[in-house]
């Protein structure tokens, strides 16, 4: 019996000591907890200084401040201000929207870094819906990027605002917002390497326009998109599956 104990302990201690050495993941990248378990969160009030740097709102930055925090687990449905124009999640049953459609200066952060990655592509869907406000300086807006760590070097950087927003974003009324866009970076180059995606939402500063990201299917295969089956349970009828055929198809 004592042998056998001490086995198990030297193996527990073989596996602790190779643990480090193991290729590295994503933490529920797609948020199926149903919370944010895995990601760091933050947030803090926006008064207007540009450009806004995602770092600043994170622990220990300088403008931390988790009261200003608007993010949220959403579950499959309708956006709250385009409707049946964009499901709120991609992939699963849950994803993160990154502030809201409250107007309160409000900038909402989350991040993820993961180390020894050895996959061969990192994916992840995002779709932003951004109210319509001021100047390329002060209206609500958004970035998301994903840097390699190691090498000091960003592999992907969107940043929008309501007032430079690009040929993806739709008006709708008072407001813009894109379809969900899946991207897939091909690090097989980098393997081993450290990787982090942030993405930062905010309000305008001057507390009257509003703007948020959604976010899902972080990892290193690619987000699968709901059975429409799945999607007709959500009580839609059927002008939002043939939404979801349009965009699924064409
Ligand atoms: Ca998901
Ligand atoms: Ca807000």
């Amino acid at each position: 019996m004592k042998v056998s104990l001490k086995a198990a302990l030297v193996l527990t201690c073989s596996l602790a000591l190779a643990s480090p050495a193991l290729a590295g993941s994503f933490v529920y990248g797609g948020f199926e907890t149903g919370d944010f378990t895995g990601w760091t969160q933050g947030a803090g009030y926006w008064n207007g200084y540009w450009p806004i740097i995602p770092t600043d709102f994170l622990p220990g930055g300088t403008n931390y401040d988790m009261y200003y925090n608007a993010s949220g687990i959403v579950t499959p449905g309708f956006d709250p201000v385009v409707g049946s124009l964009l499901n709120q999640v991609y992939s699963g049953s849950y994803a993160a929207r990154v502030n809201n459609s409250y107007n309160n200066n409000s900038v909402s952060v989350i991040s993820q870094t993961v180390a020894n990655y050895t996959d061969p592509f990192i994916y992840f869907a995002w779709a932003a819906v951004l109210e319509s406000s001021h100047y390329s300086t002060d209206s609500d807006n958004f970035t998301l990027m994903l840097t390699d760590d190691t090498k000091g070097t960003t592999l992907y950087l969107v940043s929008y605002n309501s007032y430079d927003n690009g040929a993806i974003f739709k008006p709708y009324g008072y407001w813009f917002y894109t379809d969900w866009q899946v991207k897939s970076l091909d690090v097989s180059a980098l393997s081993g390497d450290t990787f982090t995606l942030t993405l930062l939402g905010s309000d305008c500063p001057y507390g009257g326009h509003a703007g948020y990201v959604y976010l899902d299917g972080f990892g290193s295969a690619p987000p699968t998109v709901p059975e429409p089956g799945t999607l007709a349970m959500i009580g839609t009828g059927g002008v939002f599956v043939a939404g979801w055929l349009r965009r699924r198809f064409l």
